[in-house]
């Protein structure tokens, strides 16, 4: 309950805030885009990791407004970054289902987009397997958001109900590999059997595919003899304050 009520206070004291994950290709090591993650800073229990008030504010209807503060906030930085002589890479924001769910996400993507003056081939949306089961609602709100020219990523690939068949019918640009099949890769041949797999219907899908949960060179390696070309992990790097970022990943002029 208390959570509750510092949690509808905290957009309008803005204490939300996001930080990036960079996305790494492993050919040169070279930063090639930025996941947005949501943390919420409490003005007593400091840094709130998403687990913590997400679930929350979804039962209460906030994600409503959060995950509209932040579609437009990761927006703003992404554009701020690429007119400071940042690299013209992509942020990808996640949905909840409630979101993708709601009448007017075409709308509120939009707006983010034109009131930042982002290009909207640098917006990557996440959402999950399990969110295309309402198959009527996501087949036409992709094809809109993609006519936009807004990419889709399907997140924890592998984990949810997967349907292959919805690959073929839905315009799904990237596939990342649920951290899950990477943590033990090095000596589970399941895993490994399964990574390659992905990779390759990727490839033949003509998507692209990232490899999530990176924390290791043995996993790196094994991903990279599987033609795994981009990956995301503490490997790297842990998600960042905008400000390291820039300080670590941006490239001097
Ligand atoms: O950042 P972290 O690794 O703790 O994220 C944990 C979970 O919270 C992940 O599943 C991630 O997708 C989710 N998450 C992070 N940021 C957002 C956000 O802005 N909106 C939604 N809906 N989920 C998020
Ligand atoms: O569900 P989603 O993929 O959006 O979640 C991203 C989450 O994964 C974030 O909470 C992020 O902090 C976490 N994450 C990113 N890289 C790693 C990693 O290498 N190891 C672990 N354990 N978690 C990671
Ligand atoms: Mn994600
Ligand atoms: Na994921």
């Amino acid at each position: 309950i208390e959570l509750e009520g510092y949690l509808r206070k905290a957009l309008e004291r803005d204490e939300m805030v996001l930080y990036y994950q960079p996305q790494i290709r492993t050919e040169d090591s070279r930063m090639i885009g930025v996941e947005a993650l949501i943390r919420w800073n409490h003005p007593h229990k400091g840094i709130l990791p998403p687990n913590v008030f997400i679930p929350l504010a979804e039962e209460t209807g906030m994600i409503y407004a959060i995950g509209n503060w932040t579609l437009r906030e990761a927006c703003r930085q992404m554009k701020q970054w690429h007119e400071a002589g940042g690299p013209l890479i992509p942020v990808s924001v996640n949905l909840s289902s409630l979101q993708f769910h709601q009448a007017n996400l075409l709308e509120q993507v939009q707006h983010a987009l034109l009131e930042t003056g982002l290009e909207a081939k640098y917006l990557e949306l996440e959402i999950t397997e399990s969110m295309m089961m309402d198959a009527s609602v996501s087949a036409e709100i992709l094809n809109e958001l993609t006519s936009l020219g807004v990419k889709i990523s399907l997140d924890d690939f592998g984990t949810g109900y997967s349907s292959l068949s919805y690959l073929k019918h839905y315009p799904i640009h990237k596939l990342k590999i649920d951290r899950s099949f990477v943590t033990d890769i090095t000596e589970n041949r399941s895993d490994q059997a399964i990574v390659a797999t992905i990779i390759s219907m990727a490839q033949h899908l003509k998507m692209e595919v990232i490899a999530e949960g990176i924390e290791t060179k043995g996993q790196l390696d094994i991903l990279m003899q599987n033609d795994c070309k981009e990956i995301q992990g503490y490997y790297f790097s842990r998600p960042l304050p905008a400000q390291e970022v820039e300080h670590h990943f941006f490239v001097p002029l």
